[in-house]
């Protein structure tokens, strides 16, 4: 297959977009994906400074590597969740550690133990959450310690390298629970709010083979295998069932996150047109959208002058 832009032999297909690229031009229409989504979420700015979260995998390295090539001010953050198993941490501590110094960049490391006294995995058995239940202490922290972290050192934004996969099995998972806490909070970019910064997930509308391409295509040395706690978990179930989706139906995935966000922007709208109707017409106390007179109270009006009856009427009084 030939890349779209050089006529070089592709070296990936990205079948939802019917655009096969070489290598070069591949790892050039990522930065310029994620530079599209960071302005049309308005996510933050060249001013701002940046934190990203990474974990030493493939999607947050990337991250870490397209903002710096774009141009912004970005930092690492890296938690150590302190998961033995494998030697999960161990490893994907040293990859984020090498990663930072080998381009030169700024890493604040924070370890879980630290902040709770056991790593994550004791915390879990310690609270009996169990084995398994890992996950739920492990956000907790990560979403607490990110969150300190970023305020405490004057960071504008924390941005995390969520994926369109990720976002995907997220809104499948909520919807089918009809979640709507979860579901009114999802969204490319959180604004800030007291005692919370401001967050963003810039690869949203990436494919997580297209991140992975890029970091290979980067020659990233990043931890190939997955926290050893994933396994089972009901978000890699909803991953596998979109996968099929998007095996019959290229663009499936992205169709539904992005139809998800566009409905949402609607109803939004249709939020606000809907608070706009409460506002009471100042002459006959009608509901109208307008600022002023209803319309029907203006159709009067219009009329009146036409048909020369200077004082107003009305039979409602
Ligand atoms: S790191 Fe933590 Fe994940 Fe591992 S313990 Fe679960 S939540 S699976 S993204
Ligand atoms: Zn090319
Ligand atoms: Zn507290």
């Amino acid at each position: 297959m030939e890349c779209r832009k050089c006529g070089g032999r592709a070296s990936i297909n990205m079948r939802q977009h019917k655009l096969p690229l070489c290598r070069d031009h591949f790892i050039e229409w990522i930065p310029a994906q994620t530079q599209r989504a960071i302005e049309s979420y308005n996510m933050f700015q060249f001013q701002d400074r940046v934190l990203v979260a990474v974990s030493g995998g493939k999607d947050s390295l990337a991250l870490w590597d397209v903002l710096t090539g774009l141009g912004y001010r970005a930092d690492g953050l890296y938690i150590d969740l302190g998961i033995e198993s494998s030697e999960y941490s161990k490893q994907s501590r040293a990859r984020t550690e090498t990663f930072a110094s080998s381009n030169g960049l700024t890493l604040i490391t924070v370890r879980a133990a630290d902040e709770l006294g056991v790593g994550v995995p004791a915390a879990a058995a310690l609270t009996r959450r169990g084995r398994g239940k890992s996950c739920s202490v492990c956000g907790l922290t990560k979403r607490y310690v990110m969150n300190q972290v970023a305020l405490k050192n004057g960071y504008d934004i924390l941005v995390t390298g969520h994926n369109l996969d990720d976002e995907a099995a997220t809104l499948f998972g909520n919807t089918l629970n009809w979640q709507v806490g979860y579901l009114q909070r999802q969204w490319p970019a959180l604004e800030a709010r007291p005692g919370f910064v401001r967050k963003a997930k810039p690869f949203c509308r990436l494919y997580e083979r297209e991140t992975a391409a890029y970091a290979f295509l980067r020659s990233i040395d990043y931890i190939y295998q997955e926290c050893p706690y994933a396994i089972g978990a009901k978000s890699i179930y909803h991953k596998d069932i979109l996968n099929r989706m998007e095996r019959d139906r290229p663009g499936a995935k992205l169709s539904f996150y992005l139809s998800f966000l566009r409905a949402k922007a609607w109803m939004r709208f249709a939020e606000a047109q809907a608070r706009l109707e409460f506002s009471a017409c100042p002459v006959c106390g009608a509901p109208t959208s307008a600022d002023g007179l209803c319309s029907f109270c203006r159709l009067k009006e219009r009329v009146h002058e036409r048909i020369g009856v200077s004082e107003r009427t009305h039979s409602y009084d």
